[in-house]
């Protein structure tokens, strides 16, 4: 898959591709990465890409030439993707858009800087804005690299199999039961018998039960969304009884 990015700092992306899993999807030639610096792409001895705003109002607008022309160069390597800007206004990111947005065979991301782009290049060359949460950056280069990290892991090969997309958080809409390693005991606490009983059935079942309670814990909102399975409505409930049996 193809990722372009247009970006002011082309040069907070040189750490990011050169790391981990992204490095190793780019050296399996599982993902084929690019930079534009948008400022290539401006006019002028200056090279200005920002401009004040029509109407009046603090803060800069990123004019939308440079922009196009960026995106014009982006596009020759691949016609056919699809161009995303990451703004505050977008539509918030999740594990269902990362899913569908991982089939595409190329994504263009458009990172603003200022207070944002001029709304033309949106209407004219943006098939979609994405927001990754309801906080202020000062960028989108931070948001277009957690979308490029969540959409790279659900590209097939990328991940080893016993590191496999389909067992992840929220891929089950619980949140994971918790993990373990060595040593077997640390300031005193022991890792839970089970784990080292050598009962596969009967880790499965303390992991899908502890995920339910963790959730309920820490994400009741995951449950609120959720459907929950018969027997999942049955823990619930045993819980409940006992929680009443405790409090009379
Ligand atoms: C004061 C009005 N601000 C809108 C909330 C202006 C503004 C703030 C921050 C305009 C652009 C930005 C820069 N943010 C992004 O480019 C951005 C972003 C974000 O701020 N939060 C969550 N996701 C994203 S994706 C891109």
């Amino acid at each position: 898959m193809k990722f372009c990015v247009l970006t002011l700092f082309p040069e907070l992306f040189d750490p990011f591709w050169n790391h981990g899993i992204i490095r190793r999807a780019v050296q399996g030639q599982k993902i084929n990465p690019a930079t534009i610096n948008i400022r290539d792409h401006a006019k002028g001895r200056h090279r200005v890409t920002d401009d004040r705003p029509y109407g009046g109002g603090c803060g800069m607008v990123m004019k939308p030439e440079p922009l196009a022309a960026a995106l014009a160069e982006a596009k020759k390597g691949m016609p056919s993707a699809t161009t995303l800007l990451l703004s505050p206004q977008g539509k918030r990111f999740d594990q269902p858009l990362a899913q569908s947005l991982a089939s595409e065979e190329g994504l263009i991301l458009v990172c603003g800087r200022y207070e944002g782009v001029d709304e033309r290049f949106v209407d004219l060359h943006v098939d979609g804005e994405i927001s990754i949460g309801d906080f202020v950056l000062t960028g989108g280069e931070l948001g277009a690299m957690v979308v490029i990290d969540a959409v790279v892991r659900l590209i097939p090969g990328v991940l080893g199999n016993d590191d496999s997309a389909g067992s992840d958080t929220f891929c089950d809409g619980l949140v994971e039961h918790a993990h373990y390693t060595r040593p077997s005991t640390v300031d005193d606490e022991p890792v839970p018998d089970v784990l080292l009983s050598g009962n596969h059935q009967e880790i499965e079942r303390w992991r899908r039960e502890t995920a339910l309670m963790r959730t309920f814990m820490k994400r009741p909102d995951l449950l609120a969304q959720r459907e929950l399975s018969p027997q999942e409505r049955e823990l619930l409930v045993k819980w409940r009884r006992d929680i009443d049996r405790l409090i009379g």
